[in-house]
């Protein structure tokens, strides 16, 4: 530690919390624009008003901070500490105001000094760190955490950039950098004393001691040191703040001054240029693994730098004493990004601490649990031995040592079987040996859940069946939610209120009494309000897509949104190919349907995702054909929203009717967005696949649409040689819609364009699109019917924002509490 931790101030300064008097939230506002800022009347931008307004929020989130940090020391609390790669936590201005209850004084102060809300908001850039549902699951849980009063804490990375811009130009993706952080972030707190050296590369020196004890040395290393940034996060109206810490890359060379005045300058200072890359840049992969060498570095870097602050903390209170490790922390395993973890834990308690490896692994087994996120082979992280090796030398020989002690194991459970070995060992044989991080999480862990019941059934029956037979107490679901709190109170204000009017507040902290709504769907004048904020809902909507697309479209019509990651398995193309189908049905006459229909997608591709990026480009290009042809009246319009993130859903969600939820059942884990859809009074359209299922269960058959094949016939069809050619071939409509698109009916300027899109479903459709197609158009063609019909379909509406309670990411979290880490709440007195 080159930054004593140590506090130098002795007298008692826990001086109770700031008053929240409108006054004093003015007087706040104005010190900080005048001292911090140095701004006046003459000056200040709007940026600047923004950091003024966020710093007053922040001194109520920093004294809560505080004291909930140092309660949670002296009652040493068990804590649970998350880890992950990703936390898309979006923008916390309002969220904040919201859960420290301090949205009307805000409010109202704010306006006295001639700005706004919605305005000071506006100027918030999202911290964007995740790719997709991961990443949002994360930040969602940290809300429950905090709200349920558990000591709880994420560790991460501070990535400068996180996921890129998108912009559509000429209907084609561009990304550019999102530099969140070019005007500094009033809501992290730089913690330069937290600091710690994370080691790579060098080779492992073994000897033994006086006493005969064999000993391993990491030598020859180089390191970079791994620097603190917090982030609190706020409970709902309680008074915990709990910690986000991010880990920022920073050289070593810095804090050795010697280095820049004996060495060579310029040297100096791009050895240091390189070391700080490792946190530059979130990867910007969903669902897919690329075995990169920067990515094994962010992945140990963080891990590390984490491990030594949570053994740095375990140790004030129990010094040397390994002995009650777990049973004052547990770990979380954000799927296998930080499963390295296991092998770091046995490498600390080993190498480091002195103890011997079956303390060690009784430890490290009992800390640790794995939550698994995809069953999609090509997502699975397996690093190369020989990447791993040069890495980090000292963790290969440890995962060998794990994987031989646990195949022994398995010998002795499965006599006579070898196959099983194969199937179960850490290390995968072949040309380039891997190290499959799913098994080491699994073998290192006393949990392994996944985030739906569907997907934690295909867990246990097919991806780690074998494991699943050797520990079949060890698996469990826990089925994923979001935050009331973001994805209703914070995001349609006005649907919220109407709901609180009819069934009082509670349901913000306990979502299961939306069940109360329920008698409320047949009251005509609750159901009258319901649809008016649908409809202004819709009708900011229709601006904000006027101002950024160009296009008009009717809020009368129905608003059917997908957005999500654009990747194959979502099936963003059969949404496309229903969009052609229903143009042609319009086509030949405007008046078979009589719904106006508004198509709306938004997702982000993977920069070197090629087929996804083409799956974007077709969606624009049938969108300018379609949107610009008179001859259908206006009846359906399609729009490809830029730059999805967390704002732009918390604007698209409030303002949608039909949620569009189509992966291939069996492929998508569990989906979050769907509830945020249903939580917010939207239909949906879906498969059988992920949390679809028990959204089904919950709000019924009547109050859902679902079409195609479930995943037991989905794994029937692949097996018995599924064929798309011959749906292609008998279904007419289809037919004529594929043709369309490969005679380039949409690229007039190049008819090849969409081809590799159209032979990929002619001739392997891996994701049984043509399979689905029928069940899908029949199906749509049932919402219509229904959407027309404008009282039945605000009743199920209502329904179906009745029936979301069980998603509410505080149930979830209650459930990890109770089944995986058993922590006391901790409530933080005023
Ligand atoms: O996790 C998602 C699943 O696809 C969803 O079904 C699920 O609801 C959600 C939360 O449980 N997985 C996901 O978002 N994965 C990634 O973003 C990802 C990122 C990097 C990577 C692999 C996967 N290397
Ligand atoms: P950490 O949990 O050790 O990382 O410390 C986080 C914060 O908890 C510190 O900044 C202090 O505010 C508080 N804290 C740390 N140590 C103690 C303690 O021994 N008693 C009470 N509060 C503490």
């Amino acid at each position: 530690m080159h930054n004593s931790q140590e506090s130098v101030i002795k007298i008692e300064i826990d001086s109770g919390f700031k008053c929240k008097s409108r006054d004093s939230i003015k007087k706040s506002i104005l010190n900080h624009l005048t001292y911090t800022l140095s701004k006046d009347k003459f000056s200040a931008t709007k940026l600047d008003i923004y950091m003024s307004v966020a710093l007053a929020v922040k001194d109520y989130l920093s004294e809560r901070w505080s004291k909930t940090q140092r309660t949670y020391h002296n009652e040493k609390a068990k804590r649970v500490y998350y880890l992950s790669l990703e936390f898309l936590m979006g923008k916390s201005f309002l969220n904040s105001l919201v859960n420290l209850g301090l949205y009307d004084e805000f409010n109202d102060v704010v306006k006295e000094l001639g700005s706004s809300l919605e305005e000071i908001d506006a100027a918030e850039f999202d911290a964007g760190l995740g790719n997709g549902g991961l990443g949002r699951l994360a930040a969602c849980f940290l809300d429950s955490m905090a709200t349920m009063e558990l000591p709880a804490y994420g560790y991460g990375i501070r990535y400068e950039y996180g996921i890129f811009f998108q912009r559509i130009a000429n209907g084609y993706q561009i990304e550019t950098p999102d530099p969140w952080l070019r005007y500094g972030s009033p809501w992290e707190i730089p913690r330069p004393e937290y600091l710690y050296p994370v080691k790579f590369y060098g080779y492992v020196q073994t000897s033994t001691d006086a006493e005969g004890k064999y000993i391993c040395e990491w030598k020859g290393f180089s390191d970079v040191m791994a620097m603190a940034y917090d982030i609190p996060i706020p409970g709902y109206k309680n008074n915990t703040v709990n910690n986000l810490r991010l880990w920022a890359a920073k050289s070593s060379r810095d804090f050795d001054l010697s280095y820049f005045n004996h060495g060579n300058y310029e040297q100096a200072v791009s050895d240091k240029v390189i070391t700080e890359t490792l946190s530059k840049v979130l990867y910007p992969n969903d669902n897919v693994f690329e075995g990169k060498e920067l990515r094994l570095k962010q992945e140990y870097f963080f891990v590390s730098a984490t491990l030594q602050d949570i053994v740095r903390r375990y140790k004030k209170s129990h010094a040397k004493d390994f002995s009650r490790f777990s049973d004052m922390n547990a770990i979380q395993l954000n799927d296998t990004h930080p499963a390295i973890a296991i092998a770091e834990l046995m490498r600390l308690l080993i190498d480091i601490e002195g103890l011997s490896w079956d303390e060690s692994w009784a430890i490290t087994t009992k800390t640790f649990a794995y939550t698994n996120h995809t069953v999609l082979p090509e997502a699975l992280e397996r690093w190369s031995i020989g990447l791993l090796a040069k890495v980090l030398p000292r963790h290969i020989q440890i995962i060998f040592e794990i994987n031989s002690r646990f195949l022994s194991e398995v010998a002795g459970k499965f006599p006579g079987d070898n196959n099983i070995l194969g199937r179960m060992s850490i290390i995968e044989e072949g040309e380039d040996k891997k190290v499959s991080m799913a098994n080491l999480a699994i073998v290192g862990s006393h949990s392994v859940n996944g985030v739906s019941a569907l997907h934690s059934g295909i867990i246990k029956d097919t991806l780690f069946k074998d494991f699943y037979l050797m520990w079949p107490e060890k698996f469990n679901n826990k089925t994923n939610g979001i935050t009331p709190r973001r994805w209703l109170t914070v995001c349609n204000p006005a649907l919220s209120n109407l709901i609180t009017e009819a069934i009082g507040e509670e349901w913000v902290k306990d979502l299961s009494r939306l069940k109360k709504l329920t008698p409320f769907a047949v009251d005509s004048s609750f159901c009258e309000k319901w649809e008016k904020v649908k409809v202004e809902n819709k009708n900011r909507l229709a601006e904000y897509i006027l101002k950024t697309n160009g296009v008009k479209v009717d809020p009368q019509s129905i608003f059917d949104c997908q957005i999500k990651r654009i990747h194959e398995y979502k099936r963003q193309l059969l949404n496309v190919l229903h969009a052609i189908s229903l143009y042609n049905i319009l086509k030949e006459n405007p008046k078979a349907i009589n719904c106006k229909r508004t198509v709306i997608f938004g997702g982000k591709a993977a920069p070197g995702y090629y087929t996804a990026k083409l799956i974007i480009k077709l969606a624009n290009s049938v969108a300018d054909v379609i949107n610009n042809d008179p001859a259908i009246d206006d009846k359906l319009k399609i729009v490809f929203l830029a730059n999805y993130g967390v704002s732009l859903a918390e604007k698209i969600i409030p303002a949608a009717n039909l949620s569009e939820q189509i992966s291939t059942a069996g492929t998508e884990a569990s989906g979050t967005g769907n509830m945020k859809f249903a939580l917010n009074g939207a239909l949906t359209i879906g498969t059988l696949d992920g949390a679809n299922v028990e959204i089904l269960e919950e709000v019924g058959k009547d109050n859902i649409f679902i079409f195609g094949h479930d995943s037991n016939e989905v794994n029937q069809l692949k097996s018995s040689g599924y064929c798309s050619y011959n749906y292609y071939n008998s279904i007419d409509s289809l037919k004529q819609t594929i043709n369309m698109i490969s005679s380039g009916f949409f690229s007039r300027d190049d008819a090849n364009r969409f081809k590799p899109i159209t032979d990929s479903l002619l001739y392997n459709d891996h994701y049984l699109l043509f399979a689905d197609y029928e069940s899908y158009m029949e199906t749509q063609r049932q919402v219509e019917k229904e959407f027309v019909d404008k009282k039945i379909w605000t009743r199920k509406s209502v329904f179906n924002v009745a029936g979301s309670g069980k998603f509410s990411s505080d149930r979830t979290i209650a459930e990890y509490n109770s089944d995986i880490w058993r922590l006391k709440p901790v409530p933080i007195k005023p």
